[in-house]
């Protein structure tokens, strides 16, 4: 409940008017509890309708898709892309292919997206799109058909200075190339109209690891601010098994901690004495859907199951969620916080339930919301849009370091921000004040538009 009558009441309606988008409601409900905390100094915000505004994307399309699969036989799919603000900057956001993918689970990842890359510092307005595309099962040249039927409608609402997608969940490498392959053709134009895209024409180093990466660098801000320490000895758990999780891993490994554990949609693995990392990479490149088989046949000693959310009942110092939203419910967090968990830095877009995060916040558990501390992965395409306009490309290390310094503004600028509201901790509104006031300011000076 606010103290705000008039957050009140824009929540009222919001739930009410968009009833069925369960995601986009938490995504607006969450950033409200921060809100609270502004309203009052901001009289501009009310006065503007900024909050009216800035909770409706800018446009939304939605498009079919018809692809042909190997059999011949034709399929259809829907494509999304929500262009949600471009007070700062063109549209930039991921695209998602999972069959789980609506339009309140755009919405939100695309509401997100507008803080998260105010914070990174870029000028990058926020986007997110995606299909409901299962992309699991599927052969190359399915695959390939899929991206090619997509970017033939999508080409015409994007470009490097109007909307530049890049990947999410269910969308690498091989997609990116895809896409852009047919972005290509059918404009005639070779530019950085995507990011992620392969070293050989005009990727950027780093961006595969980036949001890992950028995860530990962000959370090992967070050991040394509040916990006085480091990586080093902490039993770090990892949720999920993609792009976000391995890198998550690696850099984790790297910088002294062991991971305990690891998931995937199949279930989980947990091993106090550490996870054989590399024989996850291994497994990840092999086949992604026997990854906890293949692990648990190399390692039978290992903790394992196959409900995913059991993962959380084991004991760790930290716990980094890189699987996907709504991951982690009340319960799950109190099974951490019973198990010693006093750190959680969210890898993916919203793993934690509202409950949850409220939870930690009581409960001394330090929290860090994925608009933050997963930003290495857009601020690494920041950086690859960068080095596409200068036709350069930088070394894995420039890269790197570059990645290193935003990670650690975006902390200093949450912390701080969340300080001089007086809950120092409170990283959420940190990284909400903060990422809002960039886009509120330009909303301003933009006029009614
Ligand atoms: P990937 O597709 O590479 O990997 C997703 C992983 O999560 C897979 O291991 C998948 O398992 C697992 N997973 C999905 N749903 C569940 C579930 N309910 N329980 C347990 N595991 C699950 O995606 P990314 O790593 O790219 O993305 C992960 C998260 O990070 C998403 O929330 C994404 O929005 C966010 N993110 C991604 C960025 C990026 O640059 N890629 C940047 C910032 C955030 P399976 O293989 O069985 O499907
Ligand atoms: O959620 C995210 O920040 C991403 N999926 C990355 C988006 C991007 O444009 O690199």
């Amino acid at each position: 409940m606010y103290r705000s009558a008039y957050l009140n009441n824009l929540l009222s309606e919001v739930k009410e008017k968009y009833a069925g988008q369960k995601e986009f409601i938490q995504a607006v409900e969450e950033f409200f509890d921060s809100m609270d905390f502004l309203i009052d100094k901001e009289p501009k915000i009310v006065e503007y309708s900024i909050l009216e505004r800035i909770i409706v994307p800018e446009r939304i399309i939605t498009f079919r898709i018809p692809w042909v699969d190997d059999s011949g036989k034709i399929r259809v799919n829907t494509g999304y892309r929500v262009q949600f603000s471009s007070a700062i900057g063109p549209y930039k956001g991921g695209m998602r292919f999972d069959k789980s993918v609506n339009l309140s689970i755009l919405k939100f990842l695309g509401f997100e997206q507008v803080f998260k890359n105010s914070l990174t510092g870029l000028p990058m307005g926020g986007g997110k799109g995606g299909s409901d595309f299962d992309p699991k099962g599927k052969s190359d040249a399915e695959v390939m058909r899929f991206c090619q039927a997509l970017m033939s409608e999508l080409y015409r609402h994007i470009g490097p200075d109007t909307d530049v997608p890049a990947g999410d969940l269910g969308v690498g490498g091989r997609e990116i190339g895809y896409m852009f392959g047919q972005y290509k053709k059918l404009t005639n134009t070779f530019t950085g109209t995507l990011t992620g895209k392969g070293l050989s024409f005009g990727g950027s180093l780093a961006r595969p690891e980036a949001t890992g990466y950028g995860l530990c660098y962000f959370a090992g801000e967070m050991l040394k601010t509040f916990k006085n320490t480091d990586f080093k000895g902490k039993k770090v758990l990892v949720s999920g098994s993609g792009n976000v999780a391995t890198y998550a891993m690696k850099k984790v490994r790297e910088l002294g901690g062991t991971v305990v554990g690891f998931s995937n949609t199949q279930g989980y693995v947990a091993d106090p004495n550490g996870i054989d990392v590399d024989l996850v990479f291994e497994l990840v490149a092999k086949d992604k859907r026997k990854i906890i088989s293949g692990y648990v046949e190399k390692h039978p000693g290992v903790k394992t199951g196959s409900c995913p959310r059991d993962i959380w009942k084991t004991p760790c110092d930290v716990a980094l969620p890189c699987a996907t939203q709504s991951e982690i419910n009340l319960e799950n967090a109190k099974e951490l916080k019973s198990n010693g968990c006093y750190m959680v830095a969210e890898g993916a877009n919203m793993p934690c339930d509202l409950e949850a995060i409220r939870f930690f916040n009581e409960n001394g558990v330090i929290f860090a919301p994925g608009k933050a501390s997963n930003a290495g992965g857009v601020a690494v395409s920041g950086l690859e849009m960068s080095q596409n306009s200068q036709r350069l490309s930088w070394s894995f290390e420039e890269v790197d370091s570059k990645l290193h310094d935003i990670m650690v503004n975006i902390f200093k600028n949450c912390h701080e921000t969340a300080k001089k509201f007086g809950v120092e901790t409170n990283l959420a509104l940190g990284a909400n004040i903060a990422g809002f006031m960039k886009v509120y300011e330009a909303m301003l000076a933009q006029g009614v538009c």
